[in-house]
């Protein structure tokens, strides 16, 4: 890809999609990504929260805008789904690693979402989040079966946790990236990934904005249903490109898989 073409790639809008059962953790990821302060209500999320940030995959370019949907665990058989997904460029289907019914209840949503998704030109990179690694003693999940369920599915599969931030940014970071049709910048990655901590023992417990893991910029929240669709053609890469694309990004994964000692990250 040339550099005018990587730049204009640059300037378009991504949207990413978290859907899930309730309880996974969609709402703390969005909130750890744009470093918010998490409020932790225990409300669970109605219909589709929508919150504006932005995305850097090139230190030397501005950063990408980015739309997160967080989607209400309770919308994947209802009719607002459709809806709620509109012009996704990205879908990560979340799951708890230590509730395994999160993880089953995966394979109903990526049903509904094909569905959706059957008679559309424009295909979202769909991916999985396996969230709160920091509890690898509770873990319910076994690794095999996550892997096993997104090779079977074509998914890019990733684990970490929305507490710690474990995988946050490089979850965005390769996803956008991915969408985009370029190679990941791998240096972000090393500066984007830490190690799972644990959480201090506290009921609510409060996230604080860290600059240096989260550099992303919150722009402003809403609550809607996407019904203003920006035009995205760029995710329409000739085949050749977007294979080699592929090869190089999954050779970034690996390389975070070797360094995320208690993470897995996988691509298909
Ligand atoms: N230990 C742990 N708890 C988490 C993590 N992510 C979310 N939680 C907790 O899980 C609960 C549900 O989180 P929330 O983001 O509201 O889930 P949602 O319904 O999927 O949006 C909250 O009590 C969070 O504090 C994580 O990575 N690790
Ligand atoms: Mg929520």
């Amino acid at each position: 890809m040339s550099d005018s073409e990587e730049d204009a790639a640059l300037e378009r809008q991504v949207k990413i999609s978290l859907v899930g059962e309730p309880s996974t953790g969609k709402s703390m990821l969005c909130t750890r990504y744009l470093g918010l302060q998490w409020a932790g209500t225990g409300v669970p999320t109605q219909g589709a929260e929508m919150l504006l940030g932005e995305c850097s995959v090139r230190p030397t370019h501005p950063p990408v805008p980015i739309k997160l949907c967080d989607i209400a665990g309770n919308a994947c058989n209802t009719s607002m789904l459709i809806n709620y997904l509109y012009a996704s460029d990205i879908i990560i289907l979340t799951y708890d690693v230590t509730n395994l019914q999160s993880f089953e209840s995966l394979r109903v949503w990526l049903n509904n979402i094909k569905n959706i998704f059957a008679e559309s030109d424009a295909q979202p990179v769909l991916a999985m989040f396996g969230n709160k690694c920091d509890l690898e003693h509770q873990r319910a999940v076994r690794l095999g079966c996550a892997q096993a369920f997104a090779e079977e599915n074509n998914l890019i599969s990733f684990t970490g946790s929305a507490r710690t931030g474990e995988n946050v940014n490089s979850l965005m970071i390769i996803l956008v990236s991915q969408v985009l049709g370029i190679p990941v910048n791998r240096s972000l990655l090393n500066n984007t990934v830490i190690k799972a901590e644990l959480a201090p023992h506290k009921k609510n417990y409060n996230l604080e904005r860290n600059k240096s893991i989260h550099p992303n910029v919150p722009l402003q929240t809403t609550n809607t249903t996407d019904k203003n669709r920006k035009d995205s053609d760029n995710s329409r890469d000739a085949p050749e490109k977007k294979e080699s694309v592929r090869k190089s990004n999954k050779k970034a994964l690996k390389e975070l898989r070797k360094k995320a000692s208690s993470t897995v990250c996988s691509v298909q």
